[in-house]
């Protein structure tokens, strides 16, 4: 093995490529970059909720949209520099949300593998310190979806896919899904909120609040009713060799799986149609086909994860570059950073399971040993 010592391995950690941000500066919606005369940086858009903020003001002139578009997001140096200030030795890097869910479907193919190219250069030039989740041209034909993935899974670095929660558009229980995961066979998926709710569910004072409703609700919202969804249709049982990893500790599923079992189990229409016998719980799911990453910022939410999930399917991660430290230095340590380790050291009873989760874990499951 390349690998010495016990690792510090982050697996959720995204990029825009310089190219992926060029599309962000030449578009009108979003996901789109901006600048405003009283902001220094650029201003990344990404957000539903955000389009609120910019029709009553679009100017910016009371409160400028978005969030900073650091160099954090496209920089490799900044990447490796991050990741040395928090003795992170091996970041699995992805591109950051809406993916390519917004291109023209003719073009996406294109733009997904020449992305997934300029991921893997950045590995190349970090060999064993970098791999990457490609992302795929989502929104394209089944034919050119096939091709993104061959070509990806071509890449030396590349340890498995991305994705949104949309699937083609109509959710991840979509039955065009099923071949496009059969396909990907036992490739890590990484399984990304970016939607979250409709903006009504946080109410007229919604603005208020700045991101704190759609980023720590919705999100995990998403996420949780994306892998319901997935279950209660059958994609796991049709894909039998999916992996799914989860962002943020699985959203909510790791809190609501009892629920979501116990609503089964009473439902008569389940019942009616056959659907209640022989069939593999969610916790089966959860033990056998999901991983969750460690991104939740508290020993709690981290305890239910391992719970649900087990110790040897949860795996660290930053978020980086989102949720920079707002009244410190950005090139200093990050307390987003610091509250997701100090989770796992209290959370767990050893130092051997604290290994595991902030490392070991992910050198076994992503294969990051083999380059
Ligand atoms: O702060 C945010 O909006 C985000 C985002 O868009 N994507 C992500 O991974 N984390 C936070």
């Amino acid at each position: 093995s390349r690998i010495a010592g016990d690792p510090i391995v982050d697996v959720h950690t995204h990029m825009y490529p310089p190219s992926y941000v060029k599309i962000m500066e030449d578009r009108n919606e979003i996901p789109m970059v901006r600048r405003f005369p009283g902001s220094q940086d650029p201003r990344l858009i990404l957000l539903p909720s955000e389009v609120e903020s910019m029709k009553s003001d679009p100017e910016g002139k009371s409160k400028v949209p978005g969030r900073p578009l650091t160099k954090h997001y496209a920089s490799l140096d900044q990447k490796i520099h991050f990741m040395d200030t928090h003795k992170i030795a091996i970041s699995v890097i992805s591109l950051a949300n809406p993916w390519f869910d917004f291109l023209d479907p003719a073009e996406a193919g294109p733009i997904a593998d020449s992305v997934n190219d300029e991921f893997s250069k950045m590995c190349t030039k970090y060999p064993g310190r970098l791999f990457f989740f490609a992302a795929l041209p989502l929104c394209a034909s089944a034919e050119m979806i096939r091709n993104s993935i061959d070509h990806a899974l071509s890449l030396p670095y590349c340890r498995g896919f991305i994705m949104g929660t949309s699937g083609k558009g109509k959710g991840m229980d979509d039955p065009e899904m099923v071949p496009i995961l059969q396909h990907i066979k036992e490739n890590m998926v990484f399984l990304h909120p970016h939607y979250g709710l409709p903006n009504e569910v946080y109410g007229p004072r919604a603005e208020e609040y700045g991101h704190v409703l759609p980023l720590a609700l919705g999100f995990p919202m998403e996420t949780t009713i994306c892998v319901a969804r997935m279950y209660l249709s059958g994609v796991f049982d049709k894909c039998p060799s999916l992996r799914l990893l989860l962002a943020h500790s699985g959203g909510t599923l790791p809190f609501l799986a009892g629920r979501i079992e116990s609503c089964i189990v009473h439902d008569g229409h389940l019942l009616k149609e056959g659907r209640l016998k022989n069939r593999r719980t969610i916790w089966d799911v959860l033990n056998q086909q999901i991983y969750l990453d460690a991104v939740i910022y508290s020993d709690v939410g981290l305890r239910a994860a391992v719970l649900a999930g087990g110790v040897d399917r949860v795996m660290f991660g930053t978020d980086h570059p989102f949720f920079p430290p707002l009244e410190t230095d950005e090139q200093g340590e990050w307390e987003s950073v610091t509250l997701n380790v100090t989770s796992v050291n209290y959370a767990l009873p050893n130092q051997q399971q604290v290994k595991q989760v902030l490392g070991g874990n992910a050198v076994n499951i992503l294969k990051l040993e083999r380059i």
